[in-house]
């Protein structure tokens, strides 16, 4: 089922979310619904407080090299993250649906390692670099309640806030 995203600055986007307890049925739905809701908005990523549940889950999906298409069956499903470490440095202008039509330049590590759980809660660790590891990073910062803007330098992130705001007072806000 899709669900609707939150934009922009609706306050449950700074929530901090929690770490999942239970792999249930519940949890799966969510999952589910999330790359549903990816899929729909043309996302390659989204953590679930981004559909309103604060919950430490995150979904990745990228497009394969070969076809440049998403495939449902390389999900990335991933629960209660942990960087557990982190390499290089890299500039990628990141884009949120949470923030449509709005593109900015954000650095961060280059390579990382995650540890979380998957979908039945088993443990699994990932090693990631390129376009992985730069949504890794962003949807992690989506359980902290941080969203990419707030990683701009203050002068961008004052141009981000003006321009956010006439969009919102000239009711072009999805
Ligand atoms: C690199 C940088 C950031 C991420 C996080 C995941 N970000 C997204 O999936 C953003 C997708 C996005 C899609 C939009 O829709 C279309 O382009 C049709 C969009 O909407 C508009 O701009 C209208 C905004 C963002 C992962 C990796
Ligand atoms: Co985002």
């Amino acid at each position: 089922m899709i669900r609707q995203v939150l934009t922009y600055p609706d306050p449950v986007l700074k929530k901090v979310s929690r770490d999942v307890s239970t792999f249930d049925e519940e949890l799966h739905t969510l999952l589910d619904d999330m790359c549903d809701t990816m899929l729909a908005e043309n996302g390659i990523g989204l953590a679930a407080i981004q559909i309103g549940v604060d919950l430490n889950v995150l979904v990745i999906l990228l497009p394969r090299e070969e076809d440049d298409q998403q495939h449902r069956e390389d999900v990335f499903e991933i629960i209660n993250p942990k960087i557990t470490a982190k390499s290089g440095k890299e500039i990628y202008r990141e884009g949120c649906l949470s923030i449509p039509e709005y593109y900015d330049e954000v650095e961060r590590a280059a390579e990382v390692t995650v540890e979380y759980l998957d979908r039945t809660g088993t443990p699994q660790t990932l090693q990631a670099d390129g376009l992985l590891a730069i949504a890794v990073q962003h949807e992690m910062d989506h359980l902290s309640g941080q969203l990419f803007v707030e990683r701009l330098p203050m002068l961008k992130r004052k141009k981000f806030e003006k321009e956010w705001k006439k969009r919102i007072r000239d009711n072009k806000r999805f």
